[in-house]
């Protein structure tokens, strides 16, 4: 049932307002079941009852061989769960390559020995909605699909998919498309908010992620959820456990609110689980999700409806971030980057702030005076240390701000050294390139503070400065935190030095952002309970 709401739209932005649905979610988790073999199909479908689906898709054409009468016997009376059954042609993206009679024939024998679902392609959905006319059992259902590999149509275009596909006599519309933006995923949210028949309504590739994981809040009739990573049928789909694990799914609704990661790439954010897991835990009715964003001007403009309620920034966004909001806190400004926006509820502006730097200086502070956990102590141990920061990105810009604005003498180094020479000119401090770190040891004692992503994974083994150049810092910071031990600390830990994990950073940073988001004081110890088992 969808809540009550009012679907403003035109084909460039997306706005919409729940009121105050039922909050109930009725989509489901459908689990694709692609095992080439009935057993291993059998196993896996095992697995998805375990993991928490409420149906299957069996994809009849991965199978290796395939009787119908005696298989779909078997799949039918030993599975736990509702079954679905796909008999996907290569033409429409599967592996089935045979008869297209003897395909027909087995998905209405599938519908005779007691399937509960099957998908046929709106390609072939007349003939054989005719074919099975006046023989459906009554909780049967067909759903019709079109699948697009290529892109996402406009909205008019998938309407009038839609509408040749009920004229079908569909059960269930189903839409697939293939976002090369996510905002593309904006038409289909639009399409399923509105339809007035049961729809799937998804978008395939990492850029339409946000249609699987929001399919509760659009009125999407099931979500697909794989039972392992990496083995899904067709891309982008998130695993069950993500879904009911992460994302919280049985508790989304029409008003949940949504926040999420701006950032490419943001597939190695930690923010989803740190958000959504304290999400739960206080029953606050919001989903995280991650964004991967090309435009973000682009994106700003067609998700501009108050339920996209807040979100955090990363790379390459901050900066561009900053000149999108509609107003900024001052600090931010000063820095000249912005990794969190709040959506303001009263007028829907977009408001920026900058929790990067307090959460990385305090995290150092804390390293220097020899313990994580936030001391009262008067004076900053920072005050006169000599301190490198190694970028001039948004969290440079932040480590560079903050470290002078708590009395260090304040060194960039960055590849491009003009844009070292910004922060230097802009905050009274010294420009190096990159290279000159190696042979930089104007004192002992200094600080390092790596703000690049040199190291992140997948690229582990990197590292912004070689160890024999260490030995003149008392710490080293590393902001990157996937992987908490990155190069960098392991030889500036092996050379002597305090070392600071960029996860500390990432929880500090996160503390302001949650109250932000969801003006409830942070848990601090829950998030350090949550990033601890990560
Ligand atoms: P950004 O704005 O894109 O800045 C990236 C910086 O890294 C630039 O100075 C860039 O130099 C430099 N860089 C990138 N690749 C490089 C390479 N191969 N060699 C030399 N320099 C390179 O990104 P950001 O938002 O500041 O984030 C930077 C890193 O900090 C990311 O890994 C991010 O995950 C991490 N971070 C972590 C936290 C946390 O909570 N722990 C918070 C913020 C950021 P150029 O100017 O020459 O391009
Ligand atoms: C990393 C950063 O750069 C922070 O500034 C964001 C993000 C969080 C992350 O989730 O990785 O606030």
């Amino acid at each position: 049932m969808k809540s009550s709401g009012v679907l403003l739209a035109s084909t460039d932005h997306l706005q919409m307002s729940c009121r105050g649905g039922t909050g109930r979610n009725y989509s489901l988790i459908c689990a694709p079941i692609m095992g080439k073999s009935v057993d291993q199909m059998l196993i896996e479908i095992g697995k998805a009852k375990a993991g928490g689906a409420d149906l299957v898709e069996v994809r009849l054409d991965y199978l290796n061989s395939f009787n119908p009468r005696q298989d779909l016997k078997i799949l039918i009376k030993r599975s736990p769960l509702p079954t679905l059954f796909t008999y996907r042609p290569k033409w429409e993206g599967g592996q089935y390559e045979g008869d297209e009679t003897q395909r027909l024939d087995a998905l209405r024998l599938a519908m005779e020995l007691g399937a509960d679902y099957i998908d046929v392609e709106l390609q072939v959905a007349h003939e054989f909605l005719s074919s099975i006319s006046g023989r459906k059992p009554e909780n049967f259902k067909v759903i019709v699909s079109s699948h697009n590999y290529q892109n996402t149509p406009s909205v008019e275009d998938i309407s009038i998919l839609v509408a040749r596909i009920q004229a079908t006599g569909a059960d269930i519309v189903k839409i697939a498309t293939t976002a090369l933006d996510i905002t593309d995923v904006a038409r289909v949210f639009q399409i399923t908010f509105h339809s007035q028949v049961p729809i799937i309504g998804l978008v395939m590739s990492e850029r339409g992620l946000i249609s699987r994981l929001l399919c509760p809040k659009f009125g999407g009739y099931l979500t697909f959820g794989t039972i392992e990573a990496g083995i899904v049928s067709a891309p982008g789909q998130p695993t069950l456990k993500d879904l009911l694990g992460i994302y919280n799914f049985r508790q989304l609704g029409p008003d949940t609110k949504v926040f999420g990661i701006i950032g490419n790439p943001v597939g190695h954010s930690k923010s989803p689980i740190l958000y959504n897991k304290a999400f739960k835990a206080v029953g606050f009715n919001g989903i995280y999700v991650p964004l991967l964003i090309d435009d973000i001007g682009k994106f700003f403009d067609v998700y501009s409806s108050a339920d996209f309620a807040g979100f955090s920034c990363t790379i390459p966004h901050k900066e561009d971030a900053l000149k999108r909001c509609d107003e900024v806190d001052p600090v931010a400004k000063a820095i000249g980057a912005v990794n969190c926006i709040i959506r303001r509820p009263s007028d829907g502006k977009l408001i920026g702030y900058n929790t990067d730097y307090i959460g990385a200086i305090t995290a150092i502070e804390d390293g220097l005076r020899g313990s994580h956990t936030t001391n009262n102590s008067s004076g900053s141990p920072l005050a006169g240390k000599l301190f490198v920061v190694v970028g001039a990105g948004g969290a440079g810009k932040a480590l560079a701000y903050g470290a002078k604005e708590k009395g260090a003498r304040v060194v960039i180094a960055n590849r491009t050294l003009d844009r070292a020479k910004e922060i230097a000119e802009l905050i009274g401090g010294q420009a190096i390139s990159i290279a000159e770190l190696e042979n930089f040891h104007p004192e002992n004692g200094m600080i390092l503070a790596n703000t690049t992503s040199i190291g992140m994974q997948p690229k582990v083994d990197l590292t912004p400065i070689p160890k024999r150049a260490l030995s003149s810092y008392s710490l080293v910071f590393d902001a990157v935190y996937t992987p908490k031990m990155t190069r960098l600390l392991r030889e500036a830990e092996e050379s002597g030095a305090i070392i600071v994990s960029g996860l500390e950073m990432f929880i500090g940073q996160a503390y302001e952002q949650y109250e932000r988001f969801t003006n409830l004081p942070a848990p601090k110890e829950l998030f350090r309970e949550i990033m601890a088992k990560y």
